[in-house]
């Protein structure tokens, strides 16, 4: 077990910027993000990652992302899309691969096995 991931999927945040929800995933690997919303238009951004992307209902919105090293990243909405706009806070956790993968039950796929 990584102990990087270990000591970070321990902490817990306090305040506006915890949610109840994080998204877990894996560091070192092709990550595609596909983006919508269901009721207004929001916008997706983590500063730590480079990404500020629209959610807007009725479209997919498409990116691709590579979190190098574990951790846990946040963002926020970042439109201004109603009363709760300030409180959408958004939280990443970027745990080892392995672990992920065996978390969730994918099959990881080396890179290594294709060359
Ligand atoms: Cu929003």
């Amino acid at each position: 077990m990584d102990v990087g991931a270990a000591f970070y999927r321990g902490r817990r945040f306090i305040g506006l910027l915890e949610v109840d929800n994080p998204l877990i995933l894996p560091y070192g690997a092709n990550i595609r993000l596909s983006i919508t919303a269901d009721d207004v238009i929001h916008s997706w951004a983590v500063p730590s990652f480079g990404i500020k992307i629209d959610a807007i209902p009725g479209r997919i919105n498409q990116t691709t992302l590579e979190i190098l090293y574990p951790g846990i990243f946040m963002g926020q909405c970042s439109e201004l899309c109603g009363i709760f706009h300030a409180f959408m806070p958004i939280n990443i956790e970027a745990i080892h691969p392995e672990i992920f993968f065996e978390e969730f039950n994918f099959t990881l796929v080396s890179r290594v096995d294709h060359e």
